[in-house]
């Protein structure tokens, strides 16, 4: 097949574009689908080798009578989130929104509404900025392959049926689909494609036509932030931002010792879907603190969510967003518009730094409040004025030089002491 060319872009340019994304920092994610249903994570499909047959009694029952848009934005709205991603298609293969190119869609279950749809308008009247999620693979439609990602792997008899499927067939398809996503619900601002696995009984960007996919979503959303999963690493303008999941980066990635925009997405406990005896919940003050650490270094964080199959968030999901809120309520300045500190700056013990450049405020994130005295090293003639985020209260501080410092303190003259306070400040 003949190669599209990418638009060519300048870095001021692509910067220019991101310029929203690497601004708000703090992003929602939402698994959503019929593996809601079965509640044990969003690849049961997978894990339990199920059938298509075996899997229609979740199509049969989709019904999320409780579905409110407007309340997931708003609780999003709250814990300070600026930017949405839905999946309008899984794995699984199902969409929740209206397509021409299928029946397996929310508009034939029970529910019979096109969910994105909804969704899209709830989010944006909170000024939330809008995305989707939407699966490369597919393991519903009749022309995808059987591969090593698929529920029916094993299944000899699934396998010979390969020889009628026309993978080409479902490269229209994606384009068809991903036509719809970006013309008919609005401006969308992020486009998570999931994802790419070349390789032996794999596929990448040539079973994705990924080129071309990726010239038609920059056509039709020319403001577009795409992610790094059709396997276009090697080609100029085939990704804007790198994706680290479920892990946190030693330090901000880099590709020949350039930083690179990067978004890291996290579970509140392990799964994407809702899972509901799932036990492994991060705590509120772990989100926090992962929030704080992915913006220390230059990164973006989308927290995801599962809501049920009624149309509800998690209730253990709800608690921690409120909490998240209630921090970022006094401390949402040492997020939005910052980033990884300068490298002069030296980290002080147990703590992590986040910077604005524009304003030239660090923000010292004290994980682990120490006894009065926090030693900033090599800090001396750097420091205008400091105060804590919660109250606005001057912080006083100084070095060994200063007349009344403890000569024992020993400290060199480079160093600035800040004399805190006993009590760490509350957050909320
Ligand atoms: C994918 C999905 O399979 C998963 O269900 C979820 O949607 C997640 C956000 O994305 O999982 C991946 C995809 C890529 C990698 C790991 C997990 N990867 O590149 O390491």
């Amino acid at each position: 097949t003949a190669k599209a060319q990418l638009p060519a872009e300048t870095p001021g340019q692509k910067e220019s574009r991101m310029k929203w994304w690497t601004h708000d920092r703090f992003g929602m994610f939402i698994h959503w689908g019929l593996y809601s249903l079965p509640a044990r994570h969003e690849w049961v499909k997978n894990f339990e080798r199920l059938t298509d047959s075996a899997y229609q009694k979740y199509f049969d029952n989709f019904n999320p009578d409780l579905y409110d848009p407007d309340e997931w934005a708003l609780q999003a709205k709250k814990a300070g989130m600026k930017y949405v991603v839905l999946t309008a298609k899984h794995h699984e293969g199902f969409c929740l929104f209206d397509s021409k190119y299928t029946d397996y869609k929310s508009t034939n279950t029970p529910v019979k509404k096109d969910l994105v749809k909804l969704y899209a308008d709830a989010f944006r009247k909170q000024g939330i900025r809008v995305g989707f999620y939407y699966s490369l693979i597919d393991w519903h439609h009749p022309d995808f392959t059987v591969d090593r990602n698929h529920p029916m792997r094993d299944n000899a008899e699934a396998r010979k049926l390969n020889a009628g499927k026309d993978m080409r067939k479902y490269q229209q398809y994606l384009k068809n689909q991903l036509t719809e996503l970006l013309t008919q619900y609005g401006q969308i601002d992020e486009l998570f494609l999931d994802f790419s696995y070349p390789g032996k009984d794999g596929k990448g960007r040539d079973d994705w036509d990924s080129e071309n996919l990726l010239k038609l979503v920059r056509k039709l959303q020319p403001r577009i932030i795409v992610n790094d999963r059709l396997d276009l690493a090697a080609v100029p303008g085939g990704w804007d931002y790198q994706t680290p999941e479920q892990f946190m980066p030693r330090e901000w990635p880099a590709i020949n010792g350039q930083r690179v925009p990067w978004e890291t997405c996290q579970t509140f406990s392990g799964s994407w879907g809702y899972y509901r005896d799932e036990y492994s919940w991060k705590s509120t003050n772990q989100l926090i603190a992962m929030l704080v650490e992915t913006v220390s270094k230059g990164g973006n964080l989308l927290l995801n969510v599962g809501p049920t199959a009624r149309g509800v968030l998690d209730e253990r999901a709800q608690e921690r967003l409120q909490g998240i809120g209630d921090w970022m309520r006094f401390n949402s300045r040492a997020v939005y518009g910052c980033t990884q500190a300068p490298d002069e700056l030296e980290k002080p013990d147990n703590c992590l730094l986040t910077y604005n450049p524009e304003t030239r405020r660090l923000y010292i994130h004290v994980l682990e409040w120490p006894f009065k005295s926090l030693y900033l090293k090599g800090y001396a003639g750097k420091i205008k004025y400091a105060q804590l985020l919660k109250d606005a209260s001057e912080i006083k501080f100084r070095t060994n030089t200063t007349p009344g410092s403890h000569t024992t303190e020993n400290t060199a003259a480079t160093d600035v002491i800040l004399d805190l306070p006993v009590n760490k400040p509350d957050t909320a």
